[in-house]
């Protein structure tokens, strides 16, 4: 028996809204899904479980209808699917009024529910959202729903107002496999027995790091093995940049362009410019910016300082005390150091500076 195993894949979500490059990150969460049914095919997955959040919001009929077709492009795979905090099942709501004509079985709300698949002799315990919050340790009570068969637990949460739990505790349940969702980072938490699958695609800008969804198979000696597959198309990156008072902006231009091409094209950047420049540089990069994915570039650079200049401005103060200290003193023999501890002083003193 084969299972994919995803979660959080938030259809309808629209990360980095207002960017140039935001509409086609939406439209990107959506082909990710579209790659899933995909492999489920070609691999002929038999069972889909989908932990929580497919929606980023409650679906609408048009959404399911367009859920319907998509897994009615799947031959051999069915689907099971939990409702999360971000797409509960409402009293009357599309979830429960929509008739799909694919082989999808959705969790009832607030109930603990099993489906037997006899073909696959696998049974899915699961408790789909019927509202945004829960904090009993709901999950922590559910129990296997059959003798003899594979049993998987499909379960959405983790933190305090979501179904919160003791991976101990879910450990001890007596499930063959437990399938998580909620949390967007993937997670492996017990070897090939309990995880996070994390979201298909990153859904903001501080979700660093590759994403993707899990395949299980079940051997016939009851083992299963379990594998992670990143499949996000594009990933946040934070690039930091050590710059120094002999750069110009066009060198600052083709570092960062050359660390964009290393690390990716397709990636979306934030940089963070750190370190001492001439106090005349004028950094502008909105060459870059129209050319690749950059969501924000951060200026900590500080201007170069003439010390000399600074003990005369701030002969009575803290700030020029320290700089006649830290010259006058003798006792410390290299000059490099003492030269590193009057840089790193006064960058405290005046507040700039990254160390
Ligand atoms: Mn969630």
């Amino acid at each position: 028996m084969k299972f994919l195993h995803l979660a959080d894949v938030h259809i309808g979500a629209t990360p980095d809204k207002g960017k140039p490059w935001g509409g086609r990150r939406s439209d990107e969460i959506y082909d990710s899904f579209k790659n899933i049914i995909k492999v489920c095919e070609e691999q002929q997955v038999d069972l889909l479980l989908i932990a929580g959040d497919l929606f980023d919001a409650p679906p609408t009929i048009q959404q399911l209808r367009e859920l319907d077709y998509q897994l009615r492009l799947m031959q051999g795979t069915k689907t099971v699917l939990i409702a999360g905090n971000h797409d509960y099942i409402e009293e009357g709501s599309p979830w429960e009024t929509y008739k799909f004509q694919s082989d999808l079985f959705i969790m009832p709300r607030d109930k603990a529910t099993n489906v037997y698949i006899e073909e696959l002799n696998v049974c899915i315990t699961g408790y789909s959202y019927g509202r945004q919050e829960y904090t009993e340790r709901i999950l922590e009570r559910l129990k296997p729903g059959r003798e003899g068969a594979y049993n998987i637990l499909l379960g959405h949460g983790g933190d305090t107002t979501h179904m919160p739990f003791s991976k101990e505790k879910l450990a001890g349940l007596g499930f063959d496999y437990v399938a998580l969702g909620h949390i967007h980072k993937p997670a492996h938490i017990i070897k090939n027995k309990m995880a996070f699958p994390g979201s298909l695609e990153p859904l903001d800008h501080t979700e660093t790091g590759r994403r993707g969804y899990i395949m299980g198979e079940l051997s016939g000696s009851g083992n299963t093995v379990i594998q992670w597959i990143p499949c996000n198309k594009r990933s946040y990156v934070n690039m930091t940049l050590e710059l120094n008072p002999d750069i110009v902006n066009s060198e600052i231009m083709d570092n960062v362009e050359d660390e964009i091409r290393r690390i990716g094209k397709d990636n979306i950047y934030k940089i963070n410019l750190t370190g001492c420049v001439d106090s005349n540089l004028q950094i502008n990069l909105s060459g870059l910016t129209r050319e690749y994915f950059i969501y924000e570039i951060n200026d900590n650079t500080h201007p170069n300082y003439d010390i000399e200049e600074l003990l005369m401005v701030n002969e009575n103060n803290l700030l020029g005390r320290f700089i006649k200290a830290m010259s006058d003193n003798e006792s410390l023999e290299k000059p490099e150091i003492r030269e590193r501890a009057l840089k790193y002083g006064v960058e405290a003193l005046l507040g700039v500076g990254d160390n």
